[in-house]
């Protein structure tokens, strides 16, 4: 693999926290699409369905409804595609339609049988730490040693995985920063990635515009490009090599230059 890869976000969705409703519209989510791969995604990541704290669920045949012609139009890019979702059949219709990765930010807890899925059709998957579910995971949300128990917990994860047959090869880990964690938490992820590293597997992390970095700087979503870099480069520095944002070419050329300091070829 590549030094790093970037995962460009296209979120189909009406309540995406920082983009919500800005590409809920096909043509308007693939031409972002089309501009994100541009801008230097190796991987963009279309998913229907909000993850944010307290939102509303959508059910398999409107997330379809939103993913499916975005995956179909952009499976000509060249550019790897992966589908944002937790439901089976979801991805098997995002896979049939040519994407080749699930990233299933519940690790596949809530359709355990994804993992099946995934392993008959040779696909990647992503597999992501979420402290319980989307709607309650931001009520105090406490760790014994927050490293330790989300490195335990992707372990397991990825135990549970090959046992249904998904490659060990096939598999990228990621500590799900701001899914269940006090910014605390995501600092100390940040800071001890290199821990999660250490499971041996290609390690994604998704600090993009999230409120952790509100918390630091007071500054809203859509100005949080410099917290975004700084996180991402730190991630990089600790063995990270997937990088999941909103804006890839100003992070895509962020990392170009880390990448070029840190290399010893
Ligand atoms: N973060 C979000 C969604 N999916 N997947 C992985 N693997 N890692 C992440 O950190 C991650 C993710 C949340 O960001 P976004 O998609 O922009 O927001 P929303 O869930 O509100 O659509």
């Amino acid at each position: 693999m590549d030094r790093f890869r970037v995962m460009g976000v296209v979120n189909v969705t009406p309540d995406s926290f920082s983009d919500g409703g800005e590409f809920l519209d096909p043509a308007a989510a693939i031409a972002h699409g089309r501009r994100l791969a541009a801008d230097g995604a190796g991987i963009l990541d279309i998913g229907g369905e909000s993850t944010r704290p307290g939102a509303a669920p959508v059910d398999a045949e409107e997330e379809v409804r939103r993913v499916l012609p975005v995956i179909e139009a952009l499976a000509d890019t060249g550019t790897q595609i992966s589908v944002d979702t937790t439901k089976t059949e979801v991805a098997g219709r995002a896979l049939d339609a040519g994407a080749s990765i699930v990233n299933d930010v519940s690790a596949f807890r809530f359709a355990p049988e994804l993992a099946g899925l995934v392993a008959d059709a040779g696909a990647d998957c992503c597999l992501m730490h979420m402290l319980g579910e989307p709607r309650t995971m931001q009520e105090d949300p406490r760790y014994d040693d927050v490293v330790a128990d989300v490195k335990a917990f992707l372990d397991e994860r990825m135990r549970f995985a090959t046992a249904a047959g998904v490659r060990e090869d096939r598999i990228w880990l990621d500590p799900g920063i701001g899914f269940g964690k006090t910014l605390q938490h995501n600092l100390e992820l940040l800071r001890r990635l290199d821990e999660i590293v250490a499971l041996g597997r290609p390690v994604v992390v998704g600090t993009s515009r999230k409120s952790f970095l509100g918390k630091l700087t007071g500054k809203p979503e859509k100005e949080r490009l410099p917290g975004t870099i700084a996180t991402n480069v730190i991630a990089l520095e600790r063995g990270a090599r997937i990088f999941r944002v909103h804006d890839v070419a100003e992070v895509t050329e962020a990392l170009t230059v880390a990448a070029a300091t840190l290399s010893r070829a």
